[in-house]
C-alpha cells in the first residue's frame, strides 16, 4: 500500500465551489484540509475540513452541517463486543491512519465509549444494502454504520478520503485532522464494479497486484479480474497439467522470463483481495489465445504439433482442439481446479476473438466449458462474443465493443440482454486503460482511439448500448492488458486518473453524472494519488491542484 513513493508535489490552490447533482448536496472542491501532501514540517496551514462529499466515487446522498470532528492522540476506534468482522476492518483503517498521524487509536471492544470513531454492524437498516453504509460525523465522533463488513469498509474508505491527503503518508504529518460535519448515506448503483489485470501477456508478481488491489479498494472497486493465460503466457500451477505453468508461462511479450503464481500465491492474492472486499475473478481464455498451453501439451492440437512459445502481440492465430476428447479432460481439469481455489461466485472462460475456430466448433466448445463451469458450482463470464454462441442461464458477457462496433453486433448482444443475459460493461474506447490518452502518452495501444479522461468518464452505463435496459447491466469493469505494460509505474499511469472514473461509473447514482464536477472532485485526489506514490497522468482536462 505505501511502496513506490514520489514526494508530493501539490499544493491546494484557494477554494473551487461546486455543486453536484448528487442530492441536495453542496460540495466544494477543495481545500483538503491543511497541511496536503508534502507541507514543509512546520509550515501551518489553518483551514476548513474537505468539504462532506468531496470524494470519488460521488456519494449518492450528503447531508454537510454542524460541527467538524477532529482526530486526536487520544481517539479510539469502538466496535460492538464480539463483532469479529468489523473488528478486522477497524484495524485495517487504524493501519491506514497511524502512520501518518502517529496516534495510537486502538481498537476498543464496547458500544458505549465516549464519542471517536465508531464502527457499527446492524442487521437493520434494509436501504443499505449489501454494500452500503452511513457516515454520520459531528463534534463528538465519527459513527459509521453498515449491515456487511463490506458496507463498513467502503464507508471506510469515505471517511480516509474525507481527511487531508497527507493522512496516505507514510510518516508522520502534522494535521489537524479533521473531517467535516454531517450525513452520508451510501448504496452503490451496480453490484459489478471491476477492475480487470493482464497478468499473461506481461507477468505481475504478487507484490504488484497487491499494490493495485489496494489502490482499488480505495474507490470502491469491488472485483479483480485477473485474465490468467493467452497466447504469450500461462500464470497459474494447474497440478494435472503442470506443464501449463512451467513451460507455458516461462515467457511473456517481448521474450522476458514470464512467470507464474502457485496455488499457495494465487490462493494469498485471493485472501488480500478478500480483506479490501474484493472478489477475484479468474479468468483462462478459450478456445482462442490459448497458444501457451498448446505449446505446452502437444495432444491439445489438431495436429498433435506443439507449437513453439509466442511472444509477439498478434491476435487470433490459436485454438485448442474442439475435436479432440482430451480437450474437455483439459478444461475439467483447468476449472476443477481453479473452481476449488476460488471462493468468489465467477469463472471467466473468455471465448474472445477466436479467428482460428469455426463457428459451429466455437458454440459446441462454449456450450460444454459452460457446462463445466457450472458442475464446478461457479458462474459463467464470457467476452460477448459468446452471445453468438448459446450463453448459459446465468451467464454475464462482458462486452468490450466500441462506438464503431456494427448494429447487427450491437443487437446482438441486446438480444441477449433482452432474454436475461446480464452484462458488465467494458467499451474499448472508454474503459480499456491500455489505450493511449494521447498520441503523446508513452506506453499503450490505440486501436480503439485515444481515451482522455473526460471521454473514459462521460458515458451512461445504463444507457449505452440500444436496447440495453439500465437493468441488465451488471455494472463496469476496466480492464487492463498488458502488451505494452510491464511496471507497477506502467500501471499507474494507464490506470490513473481513468480507474476512479470507471469507479464512479460503476457506484454513483446516474443523476450526480456531471463531467464539470467530477473533474473538479478528481482534481482533488491528485495529493492524494501523489501521497500514495501513485504516478498518475496529469491530464490537461483536470485542473490538478498543484503548488
Ligand atoms: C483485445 S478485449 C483483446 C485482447 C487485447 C486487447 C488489447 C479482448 C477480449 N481481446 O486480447 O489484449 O484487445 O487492447
Amino acid at each position: 500500500m505505501r511502496q513506490h513513493r514520489t514526494f508530493p508535489r501539490f499544493r491546494l490552490l484557494g477554494s473551487l465551489l461546486l455543486v453536484v447533482a448528487a442530492g441536495a448536496a453542496g460540495l466544494g472542491a477543495a481545500p483538503g484540509g491543511a497541511a496536503p501532501g508534502g507541507a514543509p514540517p512546520g509550515g501551518t496551514a489553518a483551514s476548513a475540513p474537505r468539504p462532506l462529499g468531496d470524494i470519488v466515487p460521488a456519494p449518492a446522498s450528503v447531508r454537510p452541517g454542524g460541527d467538524p470532528y477532529t482526530l486526536t492522540p487520544r481517539t479510539r476506534i469502538h466496535v460492538d463486543d464480539g463483532a469479529r468482522e468489523a473488528r478486522r476492518v477497524a484495524a485495517y483503517l487504524a493501519d491506514v491512519l497511524r502512520p501518518s498521524t502517529g496516534y495510537a487509536l486502538p481498537v476498543v471492544d464496547d458500544d458505549a465509549g465516549p464519542g471517536g470513531i465508531r464502527l457499527r454492524l446492524t442487521g437493520r437498516e434494509a436501504a443499505l444494502g449489501e454494500e452500503g453504509y452511513r457516515l454520520e460525523s459531528g463534534r463528538r465522533g465519527v459513527t459509521l454504520t453498515a449491515r456487511t463488513p463490506a458496507g463498513l469498509f467502503h464507508g471506510v474508505q469515505t471517511l480516509r478520503q474525507q481527511l487531508p491527503a497527507s493522512i496516505e503518508e507514510d510518516t508522520r504529518r502534522r494535521g489537524p485532522w479533521q473531517v467535516a460535519g454531517g450525513t452520508i448515506t451510501d448504496t452503490p448503483r451496480y453490484g459489478y464494479r471491476g477492475a480487470m489485470l493482464d497478468v499473461s501477456r506481461h507477468f505481475f508478481t504478487v507484490g504488484q497486484v497487491k499494490r493495485y488491489i489496494d489502490q482499488m479498494a480505495l474507490y470502491k472497486i469491488n472485483k479483480l479480474h485477473l485474465h490468467l493465460s493467452d497466447d504469450q503466457g500461462w500464470r497459474i500451477a494447474i497440478d494435472s497439467w503442470p506443464r501449463l505453468a512451467t513451460h507455458g508461462g516461462s515467457t511473456q511479450v517481448g521474450g522476458g522470463p514470464g512467470g507464474y503464481y502457485t496455488k499457495a500465491q494465487y490462493k494469498d492474492i485471493v485472501a488480500y483481495a478478500a480483506s479490501r472486499h474484493l472478489e477475484v475473478v479468474p479468468e483462462i481464455d478459450m478456445p482462442g489465445h490459448t497458444n501457451a498451453a498448446l505449446a505446452s501439451y502437444a495432444e491439445l492440437n489438431c495436429d498433435g504439433v506443439a507449437p513453439p512459445l509466442y511472444t509477439g502481440t498478434e491476435v487470433g492465430f490459436s485454438s485448442l482442439c474442439v475435436a479432440k476428447e482430451i480437450t474437455y479432460d483439459f478444461v475439467d481439469d483447468v476449472v476443477r481446479e481453479i473452481a476449488a481455489l476460488t471462493p468468489g461466485r465467477y469463472l471467466h472462460i473468455g471465448g474472445d476473438e477466436a479467428h482460428s475456430t469455426s463457428h459451429e466448433d466455437y458454440v459446441a466448445f462454449m456450450d460444454r466449458a459452460q457446462a463445466t463451469v457450472a458442475t464446478y458450482g461457479k458462474t459463467v463470464i464470457g467476452w460477448h462474443q459468446l452471445t453468438g454462441a448459446n450463453p448459459a442461464r446465468g451467464a454475464l458477457v462482458q462486452y468490450w465493443g466500441l462506438d464503431r462496433t456494427s448494429d447487427a453486433e450491437k443487437a446482438r448482444v441486446a438480444r441477449a440482454a433482452q432474454n436475461g443475459t446480464r452484462l458488465i460493461l467494458s467499451p474499448a474506447d472508454r474503459l480499456y486503460l491500455d489505450m493511449k490518452y494521447t498520441k503523446d502518452t508513452p506506453i499503450g495501444l490505440s486501436w480503439a482511439g485515444y481515451v482522455e479522461v473526460r471521454r473514459s468518464y462521460d458515458w451512461d452505463p445504463g444507457a449505452y448500448l440500444p436496447g440495453v435496459p439500465d437493468s441488465a447491466v451488471a455494472g463496469v469493469e476496466a480492464p487492463l492488458w498488458t502488451e505494452t505494460v510491464s511496471s507497477s509505474a506502467h500501471i499507474d499511469l494507464m490506470a490513473f486518473p481513468r480507474l476512479l472514473g470507471a469507479a464512479e461509473l460503476g457506484w454513483s447514482p446516474a443523476a450526480s453524472h456531471d463531467w464539470e464536477a467530477y473533474r473538479l472532485r478528481l482534481a482533488g485526489q491528485g495529493p492524494r494519488m501523489e501521497a500514495l506514490g501513485i504516478d498518475f497522468h496529469r491530464s490537461p482536462q483536470v485542473p490538478w491542484r498543484t503548488a
